[in-house]
């Protein structure tokens, strides 16, 4: 057994039968599969401690706040943030996005006041800015990208002036694979006195990450998509920014004191984490981070990088097949249309052969509007996944372009 078998025996649902065959799970930029360590860690939650966090003197109580706190820890050192109270526990990338807009953004924005996004953002990095700036009067600028999918720079910074008060951006595109160069476009904001938040939801389970190295002021994240449980996820802001935002949601843990005429908030990170949160979630992804960290990203890269040139040598010498993505620093996304076929049609054939893939627009419409397409089918690889599954896609794409022209 050669060591990528041995770690896709730790992914229980990569055995699974579909239609009679093996089922090909190309499907990892929606989210990503679970390894037993995660599983286990979520069954032995409730099945050994499960009980509420920062309230409890008893023991199972002092546990589960152990566990809870030592994952802060854990994401704390996994991104190279200077303190751990600069870890918010949120229920994934558009919460940690709409924290920030709602919290940040609607205390500094004002009237004439510019936020600057990208063309390739998520939906979950587009609408909550245009809700805060309709709301406070600010503009939304969108930088533009070429037609292979990378931002053109140069237009990116001409947009910078001394009205851009925030930057927010994907750092890894999920619908075209592009790699951002954030470290560059950071320092540029900076020179102009903006704060920048990375979208690290398609970067995190791909490559290191370093928030101080990068001086991003805030990232974002999702447990799902990083082999951990979904509702999960993370808001790192740097703790001085942090100190001087509001909280957005009131409740239990995230108050000092409360009284009927006045409340007073609690110390980071727990002002931003009202409510008992997804503890069994952030325990278990803790675990997959663990387990991240045990593979290596080097491991991960070079093991996504065959994946991704495999794929696009082969997808593009499919007949009326057109690659959506051709950047030059691209993670291991292969979108793709097929002239005179439906995205739809592509997935639902290729369901029926077991291989998963998505279509549609990826919750990215304003980047399908640019390509003047409805939506695209996408491969997206993760390092469990084998070369010939990579040959059983191009096999299905060969038959599935002549059953439907
Ligand atoms: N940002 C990026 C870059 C994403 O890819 C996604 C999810 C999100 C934000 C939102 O993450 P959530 O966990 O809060 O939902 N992207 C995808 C995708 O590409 N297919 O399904 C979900």
């Amino acid at each position: 057994m050669n060591s990528i078998e041995k770690i896709r025996n730790d992914f229980p649902i990569l055995g699974k039968k579909l239609n009679g065959k093996s089922l090909v799970y190309f499907d990892n930029g929606a989210t990503t599969q679970k390894p037993n360590v995660v599983i286990d860690a979520i069954s032995n939650y409730y099945k050994d401690y499960n009980s509420n966090i920062h309230r409890g003197v008893h023991q199972l109580s002092q546990l589960a706040t152990q566990k809870y706190e030592d994952a802060r820890s854990l994401v704390q050192q996994f991104v190279n943030a200077k303190q751990r109270e600069e870890i918010i526990f949120t229920r994934g990338t558009t919460d940690s996005i709409n924290l920030v807009a709602f919290s940040y953004g609607r205390k500094n924005l004002k009237a004439g006041d510019e936020v600057i996004i990208t063309a390739m953002e998520h939906h979950s990095n587009i609408v909550p800015w245009q809700m805060v700036c309709e709301e406070k009067g600010a503009v939304l600028k969108i930088a533009p990208i070429n037609i292979d999918g990378d931002l053109i720079l140069e237009d990116l910074y001409d947009m910078l002036s001394e009205r851009t008060k925030i930057v927010s951006l994907i750092h890894v595109s999920n619908t075209l694979g592009t790699i951002n160069p954030v470290r560059e476009i950071i320092h540029k904001a900076h020179e102009n006195n903006a704060v920048v938040l990375l979208d690290a939801a398609q970067s995190i389970q791909h490559m290191p990450i370093d928030v101080i190295g990068l001086d991003c002021d805030f990232l974002t994240f999702s447990g799902h998509k990083i082999y951990g449980p979904t509702g999960t996820g993370v808001l790192f802001g740097k703790k001085a920014l942090l100190d001087e935002m509001d909280p957005i949601q009131g409740g239990g843990d995230m108050i000092k004191e409360v009284t009927f005429s006045k409340t007073t908030y609690n110390e980071l990170p727990h002002k931003f984490e009202a409510g008992t949160p997804n503890i069994v979630g952030v325990i278990g992804m803790a675990e997959a981070i663990n387990y991240v960290n045990q593979l290596g990203f080097d491991f991960i890269h070079q093991q996504e990088t065959l994946l991704l040139e495999k794929a696009t040598s082969a997808l593009s010498s499919i007949d009326r097949l057109k690659i959506i993505g051709n950047s030059q620093q691209k993670s291991s996304v292969v979108s793709f249309v097929i002239d005179g076929i439906h995205p739809f049609d592509i997935g639902t054939l290729l369901d029926q052969l077991g291989i998963a893939i998505r279509t549609g627009h990826h919750c990215t419409q304003p980047l399908m509007d640019f390509y003047q397409i409805p939506g695209t089918a996408r491969a997206s690889f993760a390092f469990y996944n084998l070369e010939k599954e990579v040959d059983l896609l191009y096999e299905g794409l060969k038959k599935s372009v002549k059953m439907l022209s």
